[in-house]
């Protein structure tokens, strides 16, 4: 107890303290509940486990807002209990998935740089409480964020109540590794002045005042953030190709010698990637991103990092721990700022970020998959891929040649369902190889994606497919039979094989 109350700095609020189960029996049917988290990162722990209960008890429906996907105790809890009916912006969590793809949750699949003012605005409906954990309140009422920052201030300001979570796990040291900048709404907005990865714009802190807090609770359950994977030949290829192209990009003088800054997505081929840059000669890099990960701590270690700014700090558990015993040192390389100016096209396109992101599939014309197998089925979510694959200097996709042990193909003559357009994609990587769209028409982008990226069992297939729709279109501007494009899909969905 003597350690919440030291983090509860304003004595006042200190009668505000409750249990997790008292918070819990505020939620009313119906509301919509705003929570800090992005990634395993930074979310309320206990009073979403303590409303599971209530839940399990008296079965009700909240509507869920978050800065991104969370961590077991908020959305796996809460899916467990059916206790969801609205869920924004993204999300990861398998169950949940299941529920959304029956129907039985309503997923509003957004760009995560617009969903803060989406919901300032009210287009989402209103906000009635904001959940959110926090490392200590200062005198003022302001909030000491954690891990991650995503949507959280915005929230917090646009709310009627906020129900703090103290997380006395997350230590102290962070404060000060943020930037909480929330911009003015239209008509009124100015530019965000960032012009450099470690620029400051805003305050160490959530703005809050003291009477808008309903609640503390403590909570001294860690962050879950997800374990290591040891990186798969196919990701490592992936990681060389990329090397290899950057450097003749320096050379063509087309980048500097410390490349711009970089983003990359989450999962295997974007560990691979940065685990490529820290084994690499490349120097001075800089990083403008949404997740931290512990590749981050690897470029700070190898002397290769001068900065890295992000919304979430979601390393692995052994990152985490090497992040706690060396904060000082590491506090000095990072900073989290709200998803809405990490992933803001305005600041993306002035920086001019190098945009690594994976795909489901890709078409042999360019437009990328990022969010639905076959089509309907909900896998994640756009997440911040929109937000860099449009406004990026260079963006960048891989995708495995094949899924599923090879019978499907990754290329396919057309997208069942398109997240990121041609009009977006330079360059796509698979392990077969790179193809460089830039300056190309469709039909000379086909032969580049089919003849180096689609794996070598079903080049001839999309070659045929390819050369037919050429023949039979008089050579159309983007060639294609479209019934027989999407029964590449439709052979998938019944036979479970593309061949
Ligand atoms: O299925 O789970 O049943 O095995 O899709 O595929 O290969 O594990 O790939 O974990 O890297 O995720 C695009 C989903 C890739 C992710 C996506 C099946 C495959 C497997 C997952 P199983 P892998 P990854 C910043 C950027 C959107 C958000 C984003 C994503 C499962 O990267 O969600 O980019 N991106 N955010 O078998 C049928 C295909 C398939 C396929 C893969 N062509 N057809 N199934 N699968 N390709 C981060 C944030 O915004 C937070």
């Amino acid at each position: 107890m003597i350690d919440i109350l030291d983090r509860v700095r304003n004595k006042a609020l200190q009668s505000k303290i409750v249990s997790a189960e008292e918070a819990a029996a505020y939620f009313k049917p119906g509301m919509n509940v705003a929570a800090s988290g992005f990634t395993a990162s930074g979310y309320p722990k206990a009073v979403p486990v303590a409303l599971a209960e209530r839940m399990k008890k008296d079965p009700f429906t909240i509507n869920l807002w978050t800065g991104a996907s969370t961590g077991p105790e908020l959305d796996d809890v809460l899916a467990k209990v059916h206790g969801i009916k609205k869920r924004l912006p993204y999300q990861t969590n398998k169950l949940l998935r299941t529920e959304i793809n029956e129907g039985l949750v309503d997923y509003l699949d957004l760009h995560l740089s617009e969903s803060a003012q989406l919901s300032r605005c009210g287009y989402l409906g209103h906000a009635d409480v904001a959940l959110v954990e926090a490392c200590a309140i200062t005198e003022e009422g302001n909030l000491i964020p954690t891990t991650s920052l995503g949507n959280t201030a915005s929230y917090v300001q646009s709310a009627d109540k906020v129900i703090v979570e103290i997380n006395v796990t997350q230590p102290l040291e962070l404060e000060g590794m943020h930037d909480v900048y929330i911009p003015m709404d239209p008509p009124n907005r100015q530019p965000i002045p960032i012009v450099k990865a470690d620029d400051r714009i805003g305050t160490p802190y959530i703005p809050c005042t003291p009477d808008k807090i309903l609640y503390i609770v403590p909570c001294d359950v860690p962050d879950k953030t997800r374990a290591l994977a040891a990186i798969d030949e196919n990701s490592k290829k992936m990681s060389e190709i990329t090397l290899d192209f950057l450097k003749k990009e320096i050379k063509a003088g087309r980048m500097p010698e410390n490349l711009l800054p970089l983003q990359s997505g989450v999962g295997n081929v974007a560990n691979a990637v940065i685990e490529g840059f820290v084994d690499s000669d490349l120097k001075d890099l800089t990083v403008y991103t949404e997740v931290i990960q512990d590749g981050m701590l690897d470029l700070i270690d190898a002397g290769k990092l001068n900065f890295a700014s992000g919304t979430a700090f979601s390393p692995s558990p052994e990152g985490m721990e090497r992040f706690y015993k060396d904060i000082a040192k590491y506090k000095k390389y990072l900073l989290i700022r709200p998803e809405e100016v990490s992933n803001s096209p305005e600041v993306v396109h002035r920086l001019g970020v190098i945009a690594m992101n994976t795909a489901i599939e890709v078409d042999i014309y360019g437009n990328v998959n990022s969010t639905h197998i076959t089509g309907t089925k909900m896998m994640n979510g756009i997440g911040g891929s929109g937000d860099f694959a449009r406004n990026s200097y260079l963006t960048i996709f891989y995708t495995p040649s094949i899924a599923k042990d090879g019978k499907i193909s990754a290329v396919v003559p057309f997208c069942s369902h398109i997240d990121h357009t041609e009009h977006d994609i330079d360059i796509i990587i698979s392990e077969q190889g790179i193809a460089d769209l830039r300056g190309k028409a469709p039909r000379d982008r086909a032969m580049e994606i089919i003849n180096n990226c689609a794996h070598p069992d079903y080049r001839p297939m999309l070659l045929d497919y390819f050369n037919r729709a050429n023949e039979l279109t008089g050579h159309a501007h983007t060639p294609h039979l479209l019934k027989e494009a999407l029964s590449f899909h439709e052979r998938f969905v019944e036979t479970g094989s593309m061949k």
